[in-house]
């Protein structure tokens, strides 16, 4: 292996190599750790060292890295207390993650280090929006992410890619060559011949590098950040390597073919940069010795502490509240029932009040980017931002490339690094695309690690417009499921502005579901004045006292409607949020009249209909004078042909219901 230092001084060198030391110290113990039972699962990087850390030392402390299982080089060189890496990996309490997440699966945003969720690939979307955020700062910084080669299989990687070479948004994809991915060879991954030949396809230089050479990994590194700095763009970084163990400690190494661990043990990164140092009198065995002694120390002192610590003691409390990032002081009480009381109002279309909502939002929050799909000069296919690229420019009222899980991973790094986001999905099914990034990143982020991610998903939704399968369905309840989000469904405009407006003020992730064939089919008098209503909220549409009916979105519209047509009395319950859904308002209703129906557009098995009927039943038994009813659309696809969808649709099911509750 050939070491050209060019201009590094002594001193720089041997920072390399103390660096390169410490994760191959710490590894080797935590093998030791691992045949006495001390420790559980361990994923080595053992003789991929040189990447890590020989990228970490060329960048600023500030610049973020995002690294993967094998890049334990990565948090050492960021100099994380050893004692606090160790806790995180015993999943103790003092660790970075409150005993809750796996051994690399962890941020830190004082390190400026994003880890990884499990899922490969999740994390190149995420550190694009970092990038955007830099960049849209003019912070001048370069943010580096990790993947291994198999993980270059994921879609996540070509739609990152490719919206980072759109955006020209200063990242270096840094790709760890290992020769395989788990048991499975590069051979039967990919079918080119080298990850740098595909740079091209993206449109963006892609370098390859001996990734066990420390040099060329730092110089290039440098090199390459100091370069983005001044003239953003992405880069692909192919590090060749090998993966010296198992992928795991517990599944062994029997499809490697033997001789390749001999013929790369001679390539070893640390035992060659040392015989290198040690040729060039640059280090003695003495200093190599007080190296090995200081990392020991500090190592020995970890493994104390930790294991001296308790198991973590669960609180409930803290357990449920972590859940969400914690809303702004003055949210709390700037947040209304109702749209205030107003001598400024207008009639507006749904559609108009949430144009309005989003319009004053931007205006509120110079930090809000609005990102999708023909956003931007075409305003939407909606046309809801129409005119907002005129007043708030390019940079804020973004179109992006067809990738919703890439465009929804730049709006949790955009939030990392102090942002907001709006993601348009062009229709709430395609969301199943993003899906990923909504239930992983950002509905965990903040029980994870404590990061909130301020992303609010708009979800044109729902039928009878007949738009088939693909254009039609209510997918709230996928999303409801998920602990760590926020669920948003106005039925009417004043509301929607509201909702809206409060849903920019959040730092949690929001889904904001917009009715489509309510988009110009209603209206009603909204405030000019932004304003805020609160979550959790339902209102409530008297009609009398023969039941209860639970709804939302055109459900209210339709159950009002044919109340009034049958003169049926019933007390219609609109909540307005189903994540956090008013509990307390359907209640007191279901008290009150002793019949009630749940009522939704969604499919009704697994609807979140079905999950508030069990609530009721559950709650409110005593005071119940029939069985909790539900009703929703059929369980299929929904149809195209407006005979089909109408008879898909609940609505024409809705009197007879109605009646039969009320006969019971
Ligand atoms: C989306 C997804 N599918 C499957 C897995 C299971 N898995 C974990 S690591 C791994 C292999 C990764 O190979 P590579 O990306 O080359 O990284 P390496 O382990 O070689 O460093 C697989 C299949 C996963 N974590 N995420």
């Amino acid at each position: 292996m050939q070491f050209h230092p060019n201009d590094l001084s002594a001193t720089e060198l041997l920072n390399l190599y103390r660096g390169l030391l410490k994760p191959r110290m710490i590894e080797e113990k935590m093998l030791v750790l691992l045949r006495q039972g001390k420790v559980g699962k361990w994923f080595s990087g053992i003789g991929q060292e040189a990447i890590s850390v020989g990228t970490t030392m060329a960048l600023e402390p500030d610049e973020y890295v995002l690294p993967l299982h094998r890049n334990l080089g990565v948090f050492t060189t960021r100099s994380m207390p050893f004692s606090k890496l160790f806790a995180q990996w015993q999943g103790k309490k003092s660790g970075f993650s409150k005993g809750r997440e796996r051994s690399f699966h962890f941020g830190s945003n004082p390190y400026a280090i994003v880890g990884m969720i499990s899922h490969l690939g999740a994390m190149l979307g995420v550190a694009n929006g970092i990038a955007l955020a830099h960049l849209l700062n003019k912070r001048e910084k370069v943010t580096v992410v990790f993947s291994g080669d198999g993980g270059t299989s994921e879609g996540d990687f070509h739609e990152a890619l490719n919206v980072a070479a759109v955006w020209q948004l200063p990242v270096i994809f840094l790709i760890e060559n290992n020769g395989y991915g788990l048991s499975t060879p590069s051979n039967e991954q990919f079918r080119c011949k080298q990850f740098i030949d595909k740079g091209i396809g993206y449109g963006m230089d892609a370098i390859q590098v001996d990734g066990n050479n420390i040099i060329e990994v730092y110089n290039t590194v440098n090199q390459l950040a100091t370069s983005i700095r001044k003239n953003p763009r992405p880069v692909m970084l192919e590090c060749i390597t090998f993966r010296m163990r198992g992928h795991e400690e517990a599944s062994g190494v029997k499809y490697v073919p033997p001789h390749l661990f001999e013929e790369w043990a001679k390539k070893d990164p640390v035992v060659n940069f040392e015989n290198f140092l040690m040729q060039q009198g640059i280090l003695s065995e003495e200093l190599r010795e007080q190296f090995r002694q200081e990392i020991t120390q500090e190592l020995e002192k970890g493994l104390e502490e930790v294991f001296a610590e308790p198991e973590v003691i669960p609180n409930l409390e803290e357990e449920l509240n972590d859940r969400y990032a914690s809303i702004p002081e003055d949210l709390k009480t700037m947040a209304l029932a109702e749209a205030p009381a107003s001598s400024d109002l207008k009639d507006l279309r749904l559609i108009d009040a949430i144009r309005e909502g989003l319009w004053q939002g931007m205006e509120k929050h110079p930090n809000l980017v609005i990102m999708g799909q023909d956003v931007a000069e075409y305003g939407g296919v909606f046309k809801i931002t129409e005119g907002f690229l005129d007043t708030f420019g390019k940079s804020r009222v973004r179109n992006t490339p067809i990738t919703e899980s890439s465009i929804v991973g730049a709006g949790y790094g955009l939030s990392i690094a102090g942002m907001k986001a709006v993601v348009e999905m062009q229709f709430a099914d395609f969301v199943t695309c993003g899906f990923n990034q909504i239930v992983n990143n950002l509905a965990k982020s903040h029980y994870r690690w404590g990061q909130a991610a301020d992303v609010v998903v708009r979800m044109p939704t729902g039928a009878g417009v007949q738009a088939g399968p693909f254009h039609s369905q209510s997918t709230e309840a996928w999303f409801y499921h998920v602990p760590g989000l926020k669920i948003y469904y106005p039925s009417n405009p004043a509301d929607a502005k509201g909702l809206l407006l409060r849903a920019l003020e959040d730092p949690n992730p929001i889904l904001f579901f917009e009715h489509k064939f309510l988009y110009r089919s209603i209206s009603g008098s909204v405030p000019s004045q932004p304003y805020c209503i609160e979550e959790g909220k339902a209102t409530v549409h008297h009609l009398g006292d023969d039941c209860t009916v639970v709804t939302y979105g055109w459900g209210v519209h339709k159950a009002l409607e044919i109340c009034r047509e049958h003169a049926i009395g019933a007390r219609i319950i609109d909540l307005r949020t189903l994540l956090p859904w008013d509990q307390e308002t359907v209640l007191q209703q279901v008290k009150e009249t002793g019949k009630v129906l749940v009522l939704t557009e969604d499919t009704l098995t697994g609807s979140i209909a079905s999950d508030i009927a069990a609530w009721i039943s559950e709650h409110a038994f005593q005071y119940l004078d029939a069985p909790v009813k539900r009703l929703g659309s059929l369980d299929t696809a929904v149809p195209l042909a407006k005979t089909l969808e109408d008879h898909f649709l609940p609505w024409d099911r809705l009197a007879a219901t109605l009646q039969e509750l009320i006969d019971f």
